[in-house]
């Protein structure tokens, strides 16, 4: 099953960051492992902007809670993710407002 993620940067100063992301997402019938979030040739999580990640993995049922965390590596590596939503071919998780100042943060989807 294709996970399609997508993860929007807050519009605020120094909201972006250069950190390598991991994305943790745990559903009723298992979890994900830890994903790491990256594409190439691109600058993930800078300010204001929506990245898009397709993560394959079996089917995990209902999402109920997810994790993200990130390495705290290069230059300013705290980031302010605003918004991350997570959708399926045939399901979808409402949008999860959130903000995240330490290196990790778990929250509850809201059905
Ligand atoms: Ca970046």
């Amino acid at each position: 099953m294709i996970y399609t993620v997508t993860v929007t940067t807050s519009d605020e100063r120094n909201a972006g960051t250069d950190a390598n992301v991991k994305l943790t997402m745990y559903g009723a019938l298992g979890d994900s492992g830890k994903r790491p979030l990256e594409q190439r040739w691109r600058d993930l999580f800078e300010r204001g902007q929506t990245d898009t990640f397709e993560i394959s993995c079996l089917d995990m049922g209902e999402l109920d809670r997810i994790k993200l965390e990130h390495d705290n590596k290069l230059l300013k590596p705290d980031w302010k993710p605003l918004k991350v939503v997570i959708s399926t071919g045939n399901k979808y998780v409402p949008k999860i407002h959130m903000k995240m100042y330490t290196k990790t943060i778990s929250f509850s989807v809201k059905h």
